[in-house]
């Protein structure tokens, strides 16, 4: 009887550091694939400082998916408008206002209130 007990207990000592693998390797398993799915979910917020009649800055790498915000912190109105027809037009900023706009393709724009002064690049890396 006691040598019965004895393979009993012995078999239990090994069963749980056994259970204890497998315990753990599942959730590392599913802590890769949620960092992988949410480096893909993940994009950036930039941000164009609109002031002193420019923009800020006047060139930016963006990947497809950032947004990107413009803010007006000067003390007239501008607006923001890709030079490709269709692609992107903010309404009038006031001061304090912002626009933003989800990147698809690289953009050249411009200020249609001062479009000589006031241009800038978004550039998809
Ligand atoms: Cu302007």
């Amino acid at each position: 009887m006691k040598i019965l007990v004895a393979v009993l207990g012995i078999r239990v000592c090994l069963l749980f550091p056994i259970l204890f693998l497998f315990s753990c390797s599942s959730p590392n398993k599913k802590s890769t694939a949620n960092q992988t799915e949410m480096k893909e979910n993940i994009h950036k917020v930039d941000t164009v400082t609109i002031n002193l009649m420019k923009f800020n800055p006047e060139v930016l790498d963006v990947t497809k998916g950032d947004t990107v915000i413009w803010i007006n912190k000067g003390l007239v109105a501008h607006t923001v408008k890709s030079y490709q027809p269709d692609k992107f037009y903010s309404d009038t900023l006031q001061p304090g206002q912002m626009w933003k706009w989800v990147m698809t393709d690289s953009a050249a724009y411009y200020c249609t209130i001062h479009p000589v002064t006031m241009i800038g690049k978004l550039l998809l890396k």
